[in-house]
């Protein structure tokens, strides 16, 4: 098991009264324009979730500061209370719950109210200091458009829903300046902090400088007074722009378990997360943290375009917490899902940004990548059930799963291959999943698939999203399969103005010794599909014009490759309302 420094313990006792001090240095803020608005869209509706996280209108961006404190979940979000498209003066929106599932809406939490963020409260984290004291580290836009890092700590800790927040009275904590020569439009995204054994805290802030990506790291042994790290804790040795939403936190070897950010021991391994800007997508590696040069030392060198992500679809400015809500010991993952709407159609529909369903994220026992998986909690909403016994899905053949609501589901299908032959050899010179996705999309008649599963589908096929897989023949003797997860949306929506980007990724799967297996959660304009159990994460926006609602929306298994395959097992379930917001 990790463990954290025995004296650690005593550092949190003597900072328990710390806080409380802390506190009466703030200031405190008063609610007037921003009183909880009982409001909601109105007019016709397909595409809004029935149970991913949304607020009732406007624009939603990052997820921020996500924790549990007194067995409540807390998550705040980067929201525009004006406009269903980005704007500078973003606040942070406020939700809690007790299962992840079902959200209760609460007055914004940070907004702007003094020089250090008047003009937009941008992402942060949030940290829990001994005692058990949530504090928040978030960027602030000040008067002169800097970018600063503030503090902002629960007014009142005896409130279980910690609605109203004060601000520390001396922000900025941290700005950009001659002397440490940030640029003041590069610093932003103060992660959770982590504690060391010497009793100081660290915290990483995202930045750039001369277009490389760095995580700048600060130590503070008070939370206040902060100082920059002689060196940052990773930074990028090509031009990848800005890396935005850091996150950095232990994992433990072989075990599904999570771990608090500030535990560390032998049988823990480090994940560095980056959001990068110019993709934008969220890339992870995973390596070793030595606590004494405070740095990171990834195990296969630096981010490239093929390093490891967290999703291989839409998905970003995520964020990881520690949830020991008893009897749970796991790292929950909430990431951003943008629309792939035009602008003019989300400020018609008037909001814009859904969360992902929170995943559960561990190591993988292999060491080599993470595994997610969608909360357990998210079961409780699983309806009506529909079951398939064994079969067989001859090449070219599509069958229909009916009996559900199939615009909002739960889909888990395993795929079973008993002969090879087929399959085609992968070009050596294809080593990008998502171009292979694009060339060879769910029409284009393959070997060993496409097969998988039509989401989202209108009755005659004029629409559907096709999630699916193929099998390859490696080129060399150690990889004697490749196994490709693509999600095509060529056909998901007869209407031209949507992003239909198709996207891939290969899979880390030996489909002779294992079943294939795919789960999609459907919910009318979201499919978040993980491949091999988790192994592979894709998730997608689509905005069906016929295939709308549980009336118009369909479900099929297709299989459009020339050999057979197996259905070993397909459980589907309609997807209860969650009461969000
Ligand atoms: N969104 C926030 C920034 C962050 C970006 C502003 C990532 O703090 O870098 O809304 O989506």
């Amino acid at each position: 098991m990790a463990v954290s420094c025995i004296w650690l313990m005593f550092f949190f006792s003597l900072f328990g009264h710390g806080v409380l001090e802390l506190v009466e240095a703030f200031h405190h803020v008063y609610l007037n324009v921003h009183q909880t608005a009982q409001y909601s869209t109105s007019g016709n509706q397909p595409y809004r979730t029935s149970y991913h996280f949304q607020p009732p209108k406007n624009w939603m961006n990052d997820p921020n500061g996500p924790m549990l404190r007194l067995g409540i979940y807390h998550l705040f979000y980067q929201y525009n209370p004006k406009a269903a498209v980005w704007g500078s003066n973003v606040i942070w929106g406020h939700s809690t719950s007790t299962d992840l599932v079902n959200w209760t809406p609460h007055d914004p939490a940070i907004y702007p109210s003094q020089q250090s963020d008047i003009n937009g409260c941008w992402s942060g984290s949030t940290t829990i200091l001994p005692g058990g004291h949530p504090v928040i580290l978030y960027t602030g836009i000040d008067t002169e458009n800097r970018q600063v890092q503030n503090l902002a700590a629960p007014k009142n800790f005896s409130d279980p829903f910690l609605r109203e927040w004060v601000k520390f009275k001396h922000n900025p904590l941290l700005t950009p300046n001659s002397k440490n020569k940030i640029n003041a439009t590069y610093f932003r995204d103060p992660s959770t902090a982590w504690l060391g054994c010497d009793g100081n805290w660290r915290v990483i802030i995202g930045s750039q400088k001369k277009e490389r990506g760095l995580a700048i790291l600060f130590k503070s042994n008070d939370f206040v007074h902060w100082e920059e790290a002689e060196k940052p804790l990773y930074s990028a040795n090509k031009d990848t722009g800005m890396w935005e939403c850091p996150d950095f936190y232990p994992v433990l070897i072989k075990s599904a378990l999570g771990i608090d950010t500030s535990s560390n021991g032998p049988d823990v391994r480090y994940v560095l997360k980056v959001s990068f800007f110019r993709t934008p997508h969220d890339y992870y590696m995973i390596g070793t943290y030595n606590p004494d040069k405070d740095i990171f030392i990834p195990d296969n060198g630096p981010f490239k375009d093929s390093s490891l992500r967290y999703d291989y679809g839409k998905f970003y400015a995520s964020k990881t917490f520690f949830d020991n809500k008893y009897p749970l010991h796991r790292r929950i993952l909430w990431g951003w899902v943008n629309e792939s709407s035009s602008a003019i159609d989300d400020i018609k529909k008037g909001w814009s940004g859904v969360q992902a369903i929170p995943r559960s994220i561990w190591l993988d026992k292999s060491g080599k990548q993470l595994v997610q998986w969608p909360i357990k909690e998210i079961e409780t909403l699983r309806g009506t059930q529909i079951e398939l016994p064994y079969q067989v899905l001859s090449g070219g053949s599509v069958l229909e799963v009916s009996g559900l609501t199939a615009a909002q589901a739960d889909v888990v299908i395993s795929f079973e291959i008993s002969d090879f032959i087929k399959a085609e050899v992968l070009d050596p010179s294809w080593t990008n999943p998502q171009v292979i996705c694009s060339r060879k999309d769910a029409s284009v008649k393959g070997g060993l698939g496409p097969f998988g599963l039509l989401v989202l589908a209108s009755e005659g096929l004029q629409e559907y999203t096709a999630v699916f897989y193929r099998i390859f023949k490696g080129h060399n003797k150690y990889v004697k399969y490749v196994v490709l997860m693509c999600s095509d949306q060529n056909r998901s929506s007869l209407n031209q103005d949507n992003d239909k980007t198709t996207y891939g990724a290969f899979v880390d799967v030996d489909p002779v010794q294992e079943k294939l297996s795919l789960r999609s959660l459907i919910d009318h304009s979201i499919v978040e599909s993980f491949g091999a159990e988790g192994k592979a994460c894709i998730t997608a926006r689509v905005y069906p014009t016929l295939a709308i609602n549980d009336a118009e929306a369909h479900l099929y298994v297709f299989n459009n490759g020339t050999e057979n395959i197996g259905i070993t097992r397909l459980s589907a379930w309609s997807m209860k309302k969650a009461q969000i917001n």
